[in-house]
């Protein structure tokens, strides 16, 4: 039996979730009209629904141990201010802009901004569609991209993620204390 805490107003918590000072912190964002899938389109997003994928990547990153905030919006502001704020509240996003990915620099210069290592993700090859497709603005402030590999695709920019800032914590820790003091030439 899992621990269990009610709150006030009957609230009950069956699954605490135990989120540790070192965790890593990694918010995914969904971009315009993924709220739609597995209900449309199928043949080119699949059969899967984003709450059923919401639950694959909150699972992995159980696993990976690492505290995920998972959201969707159709609106390119509340993309911007999700990621504004991702600065001191989280060490890492993966990103589906979505049709965004095409046409906002606003996004692009949210994420160059904020200097965080981002992910984009994206469901179907984007570089197989239409030209339109091709230009990611995304992809120049990204650490890397995934296209084409479906849900799956999420699933591995959270490891990579998670990696990636796994080992720059790790160097950050080993790396040698940088000394303020110059030696003067010839003294010493
Ligand atoms: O392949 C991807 O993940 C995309 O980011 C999806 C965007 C598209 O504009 C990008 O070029 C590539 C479209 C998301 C729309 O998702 C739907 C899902 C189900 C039904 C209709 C739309």
């Amino acid at each position: 039996m899992p621990p269990c805490w009610t709150l006030s107003r009957g609230i009950v918590l069956t699954s605490p979730v135990f989120v540790s000072k070192d965790m890593l912190r990694i918010r995914v964002l969904h971009g315009p009209n993924l709220n739609l899938l597995g209900t449309r389109e199928q043949s080119i997003y699949g059969t899967l629904s984003l709450d059923v994928l919401d639950s694959a990547i909150r699972k992995l990153a159980k696993e990976l141990g690492v505290k995920v905030d998972l959201r969707q919006s159709n609106s390119e502001g509340e993309l911007v201010t999700w990621i504004q704020e991702s600065r001191t509240a989280f060490d890492g996003i993966v990103i589906n802009p979505a049709g965004y990915t095409h046409t906002s620099i606003a996004i692009r210069d949210a994420i160059a901004a904020i200097g965080l290592p981002t992910v984009e993700v994206h469901l179907s090859n984007i570089h197989q569609r239409e030209e339109f497709r091709h230009r990611s603005y995304i992809a120049g402030v990204s650490i890397g991209q995934i296209a084409g590999l479906g849900p799956t695709g999420y699933l591995l920019a959270l490891r990579g993620l998670h990696d990636h800032l796994t080992a720059s914590r790790r160097h950050k820790k080993t790396a040698a204390p940088v000394t303020s003091r110059r030696t003067a030439k010839g003294t010493r």
